[in-house]
């Protein structure tokens, strides 16, 4: 229990503060130190705080770095104990989902692509937490952690991947396909989910829901023509969308540096303002998304880098270890691992307590294992739903070489 009284000015105690350790940067981004670049630790009132009667605010060790803006995020940010308890829990679940999945893999439960999330866990978790009601996200393949965290059961997830009807997606879709309210997917052409997201950000300010779209997208991806395309027509037509570049230093086999003329992705929105964001820390993040809606609804498009790392190799057929070192991977899993990183800052900050971490931990190891079994024993879908979900409305047995199938 702890409470802090007084304005955030007087709060900001140099007890309450974390300093970052200064890495010497390697080849992998996660490892970049940054000069000083944002906001003044006052820039935040406790009205934007939205502070609780528990919390401790807590200086980011990384800072932003801006393109194109003046001002960027607040880098002194607050945090109750509720919500760590909750990014705790959440940052947990999507890595024993990823476990859970690779399991399942190589039992051949799960057939055909499987991309793990591993790593980049801060990313979802992060963005999530920023996000109001009536936004929406759109993501690539990587996406079972995304799926979890639009609200999709983690039964809903993996029995898609073994193809049960308990999936979310009826069994029908697998690893690539996961949808949920306010949540586009899960798309398999790598860069595709960008334009299909500047559609949503369109249909948004046409009806003038006020909500804002992200779309996620690789750093290899970054590369793409369509990406381009859609930050000219974002811009001209003021879209309120946020480009959302997960930066994990590697596409298909090949390293960003060897892919990219330009890896500082937060800059390449040419008059499009952009935010490199320390992607393993789920705060750093949370507060980069936060001013990102902001900013999207109030100017339109802008671009959030998060820097981030992963750790298997680019889907369950790569063993991810011939473009980079096993030393690199055991480098950032010990130094930037998001999960570790925000447990020792809870203790650190005395926000959660060992015994704390050590319950919720247990509850998401028990929720995943429940799943888990029934994603090995819930029922196939029957066969007559073959030629089901194709189509918007109901056609099976009216559409002219579809013959009605065997009933289950
Ligand atoms: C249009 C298209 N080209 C190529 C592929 C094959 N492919 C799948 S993922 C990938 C690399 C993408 O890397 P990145 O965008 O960095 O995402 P990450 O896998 O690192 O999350 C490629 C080339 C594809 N699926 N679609
Ligand atoms: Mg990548």
């Amino acid at each position: 229990m702890f409470k802090v009284a007084g304005k955030i000015s007087s709060r900001l105690d140099s007890r309450l503060l974390l300093r970052c350790s200064s890495a010497q940067p390697l080849a992998p981004c996660v490892e970049e130190t940054v000069e000083s670049q944002s906001q003044p630790l006052n820039n935040a009132s406790p009205q934007e705080l939205n502070l609780g009667d528990e919390y401790r605010v807590v200086y980011l060790p990384k800072d932003f770095k801006l393109h194109r803006l003046n001002a960027g995020p607040a880098r002194a940010v607050a945090i109750m104990k509720s919500q760590a308890r909750e990014y705790y829990r959440q940052l947990l679940t999507v890595r024993l989902l990823e476990s859970a999945a690779s399991r399942l893999y190589k039992e051949q439960l799960v057939r055909g692509f499987c991309h793990l999330y591993m790593g980049q866990e801060a990313c979802a978790v992060g963005i999530r937490a920023a996000m109001r009601s009536n936004d929406k996200l759109i993501t690539g393949y990587r996406v079972h952690g995304w799926a979890y965290m639009m609200g999709v059961s983690a039964r809903g997830v993996l029995g898609e991947l073994t193809g049960r009807r308990s999936g979310c997606s009826g069994g029908k879709g697998g690893s690539m396909h996961m949808y949920g309210r306010n949540f586009y997917g899960g798309t398999g052409i790598v860069g595709d989910q960008v334009p299909l997201g500047a559609g949503v950000a369109l249909t948004s300010k046409y009806l003038q829901d006020g909500g804002v779209c992200l779309a996620l997208y690789g750093d290899g991806a970054a590369n793409q023509g369509q990406v381009f395309e859609c930050f000219n027509m974002a811009l001209l037509w003021k879209l309120p969308m946020i480009f959302v570049c997960e930066n994990n230093n590697y596409g298909m086999g090949t390293s960003s540096q060897r892919a990219a003329a330009n890896v500082n992705y937060y800059t390449r929105g040419d008059l499009m303002p952009g935010i490199w964001v320390n992607g393993q820390d789920v705060l750093a993040v949370r507060s980069a998304t936060e001013f990102a809606i902001k900013h999207a609804q109030q100017e339109g498009p802008i671009i959030l880098e998060l820097c981030t790392y992963r750790y298997g190799g680019h889907s369950m057929s790569d063993p991810g270890t011939s473009y980079r070192t096993r030393e690199e991977i055991q480098k950032v899993r010990q130094q930037h691992d998001p999960i570790q990183g925000f447990g020792a800052l809870c203790l650190e900050q005395q926000i959660l307590t060992a015994d704390e971490l050590q319950e919720i931990s247990q509850m998401a190891r028990l929720e995943m294992e429940v799943a888990t079994r029934a994603a090995r024993k819930d029922g196939e879908p029957p066969l007559s739903h073959l030629w089901s979900d194709v189509y918007s409305g109901v056609y099976e047995g009216k559409l002219s070489g579809v013959h009605p199938g065997i009933e289950a």
